[in-house]
């Protein structure tokens, strides 16, 4: 074999956001592009000798970036590539094959949510040794790097058989194709205490049926195999579950606009307990018959619960966390428990190093993802176990009466209280619009004139008064790195909050985020505690939107997608 090297010019915005870089396919496939940024990684980390893992959704163009990888990575001296079979491996699947077989890192294939296709989304991620997405020092390393690159090395070789589980050498380097599912396998059931679900679940067979939609993303065969394989439900427990490159042309992203599918078969078939996920894995959505779980409660709910879960039994729970636009639900379980509790910025890197350090077991972010230190990503499907180990938990100490979602649900509002929360997404704005709210907002702030300005919702009539405006800022405790420019915070006297972001996983314009949350104590009673989140949320949402002009900014009406 022979290394090649190959003149190349920098392209512009090969930034990587909240969770790599993510844009058009059509971008990717300009010559040099996709080859640039993945010089560019090995430029950023130390290749000679590594072993790296590949993995990703299977969405359009991974194949050929496989491919792409080997050939660069190769050529720049990586001893070891493990690849899951026809590249697939969920992110946290990749994630717990990077820890497991003690990888140096690992390259993802995928943009989550984002829908796939010729004419959609690619994207690649770059994780570290500890399996989590690498942090900003590491990614801002890889964007310098894109500004100067001036060739890339490459090895002319035959494309390696993804199709085919086994090893093989590729130039001067070992490419072990692995079974996607396996490990992943191996590991929910060290965590979860899969006798009990069963036994559950056997007792219950007609009258608490489950549903996965796997949304044709990533987790279709890793759902199969535990719940229709394992725990020995029928076919019909899965649906949506053959990963297609374009996702079949939906969107899949687990909430109630893009998952319809799963939400109009849980309501027509009256399912018990439904859930999906996005296209790599990694978020999950809880949703039974009239029963919806927002994710922040989710998170409060599997750490008040952690106790009946054996990981957490055997590990103890060393602390609990959530990004900053996140509800403050987690916060009173951790209060209550004794436990620390950490606000991080939004995206998931942020938690590796509490994690690392041994001060964080559980954590959650309002955009539907759950997880643990058993890997460093948010993990879809353990999300799900988590709840089906806590509902047959529940259901042992329950001979008499079926306790289901929302049972669970109202006896958390009723022990903590409930944080109403709802997040509104504008999607694909105008740049422009999407900039001058930040500046309106950034101006309020400087000169502090909406404190101590009170504002009465039209329709409600509740009165609102600013109580501060902040830009919420970071300082990791466990390095000292500080992240700054967070997200944009306005609290209010009652306690309540409004964040605004601007989303860092888009590929087309800008997306702005929304995020409303007002707590009512257990006093307020059962009927107050169980409302509608819309209902409960409405005047303060007046407020938000009158206060910041956003819809005169964005020239929108309403959200493209509302939590
Ligand atoms: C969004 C979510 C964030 C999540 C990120 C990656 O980021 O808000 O909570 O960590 O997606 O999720 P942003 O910057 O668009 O708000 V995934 O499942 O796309 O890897
Ligand atoms: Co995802």
């Amino acid at each position: 074999f022979q290394v090649k090297e190959i003149s190349t010019k920098p392209f512009e915005g090969q930034k990587p956001g909240t969770s790599g870089l993510r844009k058009r396919v059509k971008v990717f496939q300009q010559e040099h592009y996709t080859e640039n940024f993945v010089q560019a990684i090995f430029d950023s980390i130390k290749a000679e000798g590594a072993t790296l893992v590949i993995g990703g959704d299977g969405r359009y163009f991974s194949l050929e970036t496989v491919q792409t990888i080997l050939r660069i990575g190769s050529a720049n001296a990586v001893a070891k590539f493990i690849v899951g079979k026809d590249a697939i491996l969920s992110t946290p699947a990749a994630s717990n094959i990077i820890r497991k077989y003690k990888a140096d890192g690992g390259i993802l294939l995928t943009a989550s949510h984002n829908p796939g296709g010729p004419d959609n989304d690619f994207g690649i991620k770059y994780n570290v040794s500890n399996g989590g997405p690498a942090p900003e020092n590491v990614t801002n390393k890889i964007y310098e790097k894109t500004k100067t690159i001036q060739k890339y090395k490459i090895i002319e070789a035959p494309a390696v058989d993804l199709s085919k589980i086994g090893d093989f050498t590729y130039g001067p380097t070992k490419v072990s194709v692995i079974d996607s599912v396996a490990d992943y396998l191996i590991l929910l059931k060290s965590i979860f205490d899969f006798p009990l679900i069963q036994s559950f679940l056997d007792a219950h067979i007609s009258d608490y049926r489950v549903l996965f939609d796997g949304l044709h993303g990533v987790t279709g065969p890793y759902a199969k195999e535990i719940l229709v394989g394992t725990l020995g439900l029928p076919e019909a427990s899965v649906q949506n579950c053959v990963p297609l490159p374009d996702f079949g042309g939906g969107h899949p992203d687990p909430n109630l606009t893009y998952a319809r599918s799963l939400v109009d078969a849980v309501e027509k078939n009256e399912i018990q307990f439904g859930a999906a996920s996005d296209g790599d894995g990694d978020r999950n959505m809880i949703y039974g018959k009239g029963a919806f779980v927002n994710p922040s409660d989710s998170l409060a709910i599997i750490a008040n619960w952690a106790h009946v879960i054996p990981y957490f039994q055997k590990n103890g729970v060393k602390g609990l966390a959530r990004s900053m636009p996140t509800s403050k639900a987690i916060d009173l379980v951790a209060k209550k428990k004794g436990l620390e509790c950490f606000e991080v910025p939004t995206g998931w890197k942020f938690f590796g190093n509490l994690m690392d350090a041994g001060r964080l077991s559980i954590c959650g972010e309002e955009s539907f993802g759950t997880g643990s230190d058993h890997i460093r990503e948010k993990d879809g499907l353990w999300a799900v176990m988590a709840w089906l180990n806590i509902i047959a938990a529940a259901n042992a100490k329950s001979p008499n009466k079926l306790i289901g979602i929302n049972d669970l649900l109202l006896a958390h509002y009723e022990e903590y209280g409930r944080s109403f929360f709802s997040r509104y997404d504008y999607e694909e704005v105008p740049s422009e619009g999407a900039n001058a709210l930040v500046a309106h907002i950034n101006d309020a702030l400087k000169t502090g004139s909406l404190i101590n300005t009170t504002h009465k919702s039209p329709s409600t009539s509740t009165e609102f008064t600013v109580s501060n405006i902040y830009n919420f800022e970071y300082t990791d405790p466990i390095d000292k790195s500080v992240s700054s420019n967070q997200g944009q915070v306005i609290t209010f006297s009652d306690g309540s909050r409004v964040v605004f972001r601007l989303s860092g996983t888009g590929s087309q314009g800008a997306t702005v985020r929304m995020y409303v949350e007002r707590y009512v104590p257990p006093e307020a009673g059962a009927a107050e505690l169980a409302r509608d989140a819309a209902d409960g949320l409405k005047g303060l949402i007046e407020v938000a939107l009158e206060i910041t002009k956003l819809k005169e900014f964005l020239g929108r009406d309403e959200p493209t997608v509302i939590t």
